[in-house]
């Protein structure tokens, strides 16, 4: 077996989509959280200077979507063809769409703003990315593309309580019960529920 190391800060957000995938591989790997205080002298050695990065008998992989991409299909969670792995793509593009708005409320350092632009994006963005989003799941009966098992489940099941802080809605599963299905599906392999199961208790 390969010696496989995964660096990511000692939370889930970017990072468990990885983790949750190498454990549906049944890949042993060092899960190394890096502490905030580490990261700076961290840092240089990664290749966007980001985290998450996936290292495979000293190789570094990076950029968490072309992770999640890679060990999917490494671990046939991927689609028949190249128009199915485009749907899954797509999809997987929509998630980040629907993280990257946020984010531009969540990291906004000025707390009049932040709130501001909460009120602004929770009456006029989030409602209509959040039921396609919702529309999508339906159709695909709990995933999140194909209707079946793909990496892009892990993706939104990884980075799902990021999602529900950065759009200040703890609720979110109970707002959109489609959401939990795709979490269930994930969860409902025995190899990602015992790394679930195991894994530091972090709030997002
Ligand atoms: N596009 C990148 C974004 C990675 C990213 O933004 N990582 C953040 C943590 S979520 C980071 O490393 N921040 C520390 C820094 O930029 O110094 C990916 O998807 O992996």
């Amino acid at each position: 077996m390969p010696n496989v190391v995964f660096y990511y800060f000692p939370v889930k957000a970017l990072g468990e989509p990885g983790r949750m995938l190498l454990a549906y591989g049944g890949q042993e790997f060092d899960d190394r959280r890096i502490p905030m205080e580490q990261w700076p002298e961290f840092k240089p050695s990664t290749p966007f200077g980001q985290m998450p990065v996936l290292e495979i008998d000293g190789k570094k992989y990076a950029q968490s979507t072309a992770i999640a991409r890679y060990l999917g299909r490494k671990y046939g969670l991927v689609g028949k063809d190249i128009e199915e792995d485009f749907e899954i793509d797509q999809n997987a593009e929509f998630l980040n769409d629907i993280r990257a708005k946020a984010a531009t409320v969540q990291y906004e350092a000025d707390e009049a703003l932040k709130a501001k632009k909460h009120a602004d994006f929770s009456a006029n963005v989030y409602p209509a990315l959040l039921t396609k989003l919702d529309e999508i799941i339906k159709k695909n009966k709990g995933h999140i593309a194909l209707g079946k098992l793909t990496w892009a489940d892990f993706v939104f099941a990884g980075m799902f309580d990021y999602l529900k802080v950065m759009l200040q809605t703890p609720d979110l599963e109970q707002k959109y019960p489609s959401f939990k299905q795709v979490i269930d599906n994930v969860l409902a392999n025995p190899k990602v529920k015992a790394y679930v199961d195991k894994a530091p208790e972090t709030t997002f």
